[in-house]
Order: C-alpha cells, then sequence, then structure tokens
C-alpha cells in the first residue's frame, strides 16, 4: 500500500504505535499494525516512510508492506481512508511524479509499456525510454530550435524598410542538423511497432514437408501434432512465440495441395487465410524431393498475398537438409524471399538461421539501435518534420519571416508534447487512464 502527500508523514505513528517515533526517511522497520480506532494488530508488517523529494511521487510517501491476503489490504486501506487519505485513481502516482517534475511526460508514459511489456525487446525499449534515453535525443533538439525561434523572432523586431530579412548561414545549418536529427528517430518507427505490438507470421507449405516440426523446433516444445502422415495437421494451430526478443503470433498451418477432401479443403482455404493475416510467412520446402505439384499450389498462395495493401515479407527454409538433395535451389517465379535457409529438424540445424531471417523480415531490415516505439511520439516526431520543412520551404521563397517563425513554433511545440513541455489536462487524461491503479 502506498500513501503519497501531506498526510503520509502522520500515518506511521497512527499505524505503528508500539514502534518508537522518529521514523528516518527511507528505513524500513517492522512491526504490529494496529487499528487504532479498535486497538487491534492487523498483521505484522513493513513500513517505509520516504520523504519528498526523494520519493516516486516526488511528495511524503508511506509506504505499507503487509502480508497478501486482501482481508488485511482492505482492513489496512479502510484505516487510511478513515484518516483522511483518498484512493487513488488510475496512474495517479506516476501523473504526481510528472507534474512534480520527477519524470518527463515521456518517462511517465514508459512505465505502463514496461508494466505491459510482452517481450524482452519491447520491455527493453520500454525501461530504456523510462531511464531517459528518449527525452536525452528530444532535449538538445528542441532547445536549439527554441534558440532558433528567438532568434526570428529578434530578427522579425528589428526588421529594416526594404531590407528582406535573411537567417545567417550558421541557424540554416542548425535547423537542417535538427530536422536530420529528427528524421534519425522517425527510421526507427516502424520497428518499434513490431517491436512493440509483435508480428504476426505464418509457417505454410505443401503437406509433410516439417511445419509441425520446425513450430516446435522454434517453440522448444511439442505443440503440434508431427506424424510421417501427410495432412497431420488438418487446421491452423496458434502459439505466441518469441524470436531474438521479437513476439511473433505464430500460425503452424495445414499443408498446402489440392484435394478432394472437404475437411483438407477447409484447411486450406485456413492456411489461405493466415498466409493473407501474416507480416511474415516461413515457406518450408522439403529439400530431399523435387518440386511437387503442391509445392507449387504452396508458391503460388504466398506468392499471390497480400496483407492491407502491403505484401508480408516471406522467408523459405529448404527442410530436411540432413537428407540427400533432390531439390537444388528452385526458382520462385515472381516471389522475392527476404530470406533463404536450409533447416533439418532431425539434427536441429538451421533455426539459428531461420531465426535471424524472421527477426530481418519482421523489423524490415537490420535492427536500429533506439527506436521510437510509442505511435503518440511518433506523431509528434512527423508533426515536427513537416513543420521543419514548412520552414525550409518558407525561407527558399522568402516569405514574411513571420509566417516561418509560426512554423518553427510548431516544431518546438510538437517535440514539446513528447516529453510534456505542451500538454494540457485532455491529453494527460488520455494518458493516465491506461494505467492501472497503484501505478
Ligand atoms: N529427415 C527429416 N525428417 C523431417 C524433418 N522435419 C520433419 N521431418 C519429418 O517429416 C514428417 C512430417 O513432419 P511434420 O512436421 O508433421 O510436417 P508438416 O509439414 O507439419 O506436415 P502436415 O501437417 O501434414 O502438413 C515427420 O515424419 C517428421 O519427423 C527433417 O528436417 N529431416
Ligand atoms: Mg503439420
Amino acid at each position: 500500500m502506498r500513501v503519497s502527500g501531506p498526510l503520509a508523514p502522520a500515518l506511521p505513528s497512527i499505524l505503528f504505535p508500539a514502534l518508537s517515533d522518529g521514523w528516518l526517511s527511507h528505513a524500513a522497520r517492522v512491526g504490529g499494525l494496529v487499528d487504532p480506532s479498535s486497538g487491534e494488530t492487523v498483521d505484522e508488517a513493513l513500513g517505509l516512510l520516504m520523504r519528498a523529494p526523494r520519493s516516486y511521487t516526488g511528495e511524503d510517501v508511506f509506504e505499507i508492506q503487509c502480508h497478501g491476503s486482501p482481508l488485511v489490504l482492505e482492513r489496512v486501506l479502510r484505516i487510511c481512508l478513515e484518516r483522511g487519505c483518498r484512493a487513488a485513481r488510475p496512474g495517479e502516482f506516476t501523473l504526481r511524479a510528472f507534474l512534480n517534475g520527477r519524470m518527463d511526460l515521456a518517462q511517465a508514459e514508459a512505465v505502463i509499456d514496461v508494466v505491459r511489456a510482452r517481450s524482452n525487446a519491447s520491455l527493453d525499449l520500454a525501461v530504456r525510454q523510462l531511464e531517459g534515453r528518449l527525452s536525452r535525443r528530444i532535449d538538445p533538439i528542441r532547445s536549439d530550435l527554441v534558440g532558433l525561434l528567438a532568434r526570428v523572432e529578434a530578427m522579425i523586431d528589428f526588421v529594416e524598410e526594404d531590407v528582406p530579412p535573411e537567417l545567417d548561414e550558421a541557424s540554416i545549418e542548425r535547423l537542417e542538423h535538427a530536422q536530420r536529427a529528427v528524421q534519425t528517430l522517425l527510421e526507427g518507427a516502424e520497428q518499434g511497432i513490431v517491436l512493440r505490438e509483435g508480428a504476426t507470421l505464418a509457417i505454410v507449405g505443401s503437406p509433410n514437408v516439417g511445419k509441425s516440426s520446425i513450430m516446435n523446433a522454434l517453440l522448444g516444445l511439442e505443440r503440434s501434432i508431427v506424424t510421417p502422415i501427410a495432412g497431420t495437421t488438418r487446421d491452423t494451430v496458434e502459439e505466441t512465440l518469441q524470436v531474438r526478443g521479437v513476439p511473433f503470433r505464430t500460425v503452424d498451418t495445414a499443408g498446402i495441395t489440392i484435394s478432394e477432401d472437404v475437411v483438407e479443403r477447409i484447411g486450406v482455404e485456413r492456411s489461405r487465410r493466415a498466409i493473407e493475416g501474416a507480416d511474415v510467412v516461413l515457406l518450408v520446402l522439403d529439400r530431399s524431393r523435387a518440386l511437387s505439384a503442391s509445392d507449387t499450389v504452396a508458391l503460388e498462395a504466398v506468392s499471390g498475398q497480400s496483407h492491407n495493401g502491403h505484401a508480408a515479407r516471406v522467408v523459405v527454409t529448404l527442410n530436411k537438409s540432413d537428407l540427400p538433395d533432390a531439390l537444388g535451389r528452385p526458382s520462385f517465379d515472381g516471389l522475392v524471399p527476404t530470406s533463404v535457409v536450409e533447416s533439418s529438424t532431425v539434427l536441429e540445424d538451421g533455426m539459428e538461421a531461420i531465426r535471424e531471417a524472421l527477426e530481418e523480415a519482421a523489423l524490415g531490415g537490420e535492427r536500429h539501435e533506439f527506436v521510437v516505439a510509442n505511435v503518440r511520439h511518433q506523431d509528434a516526431l512527423r508533426r515536427c518534420d513537416e513543420s521543419l520543412g514548412a520552414v525550409f520551404e518558407g525561407l527558399k521563397s522568402s516569405v514574411p519571416l513571420d509566417l516561418v517563425s509560426f512554423d518553427l513554433r510548431a516544431a518546438v511545440q510538437a517535440l514539446g508534447e513528447i516529453t510534456g513541455q505542451n500538454v494540457d489536462d485532455e491529453l494527460l487524461d488520455r494518458i493516465f487512464r491506461e494505467f492501472c491503479i497503484g501505478k
């Protein structure tokens, strides 16, 4: 239980009457937690007083660690409420931390990302944002633009008649530098979304090529049924999978083939739908036999697919590499795989190559060192970039400087929205509504 605000320092001696007064800040103490109205001991608990400003919220904070029983928690909560406390709203502790300058808005938003992270990669990103990585990139760009804005506004005030004022070379270079920095941050935007939200992977191919075996090998558990009988997987099997920290919603599909069997036909139809819904397709071919009619149908299904208008990236694996090669390098007729690898689930060979290829396909290339994963931040960066573009347009066509200053101010404001220099209550409300109570 955490209490923040002016009532916090009074609580230790009320709740722990047996302990001597004089609670030191940041020193935990253990004792009987007593209900002051009845004098009854509720639990044996730890109390921790943290004096402002060295606390999460920046206010005086008292934290109680009792045994996890909901009954105990309820009683402690009731005692605190009777002493004038009120229940925290979702994210209120973090909101106060932001309002008291303990963290900026991007850091505050990272708190919820840490709580919600579904993969190592997204947790990593959230923690780095919490540490202030994004803010440290944004702040210098913004303060440079603020300096330039001051300069432009001074020029407006001192403009001489008939002499069109011009921005000096050095200032223009600084503007260009700022825009490049913003664009660099935007470069990893797509990766940021993938790392945060994950990608959908469909494992497809003709029957019996080893799709389910590969799915199991990637998962490290026997999720899908594997047998020598073609047509073992008759329906899609879904599982979440982490590949090098990237979350994949993975779908093992029924082998694609031309079939008269009703059940099989439905399975194939579902496989096709899985391909349509995928960001990444892993096409499995059996290297130990020549390309069959079913392989061709599978290849066509993968080539013809498109997902929300943009095609999924395709990784091909030539499986059963432990057996003699009867396939060679097939021509993929119009299909351009991002990688072609070889694998053998029997020898457990090539799984790293598949993982690497899947990661690259999902991220659309090499992993950026730092990416902006929050859509709100990306939107603000885009607006900043656009406004800076308008500034350059304006300078080139010698529009009045007050118009230039208008665009420059918009760029500064967009960056300020990320770290929280310019935010209104409505936006704060929207951000912190997403939080859970107690954060
Ligand atoms: N030699 C060899 N056999 C393999 C390999 N991978 C899978 N197999 C075998 O191939 C057969 C089919 O494997 P599955 O993983 O069920 O193949 P699938 O593509 O899921 O098959 P369907 O679900 O029927 O479409 C099984 O007998 C596997 O043991 C491999 O790398 N080498
Ligand atoms: Mg299968």
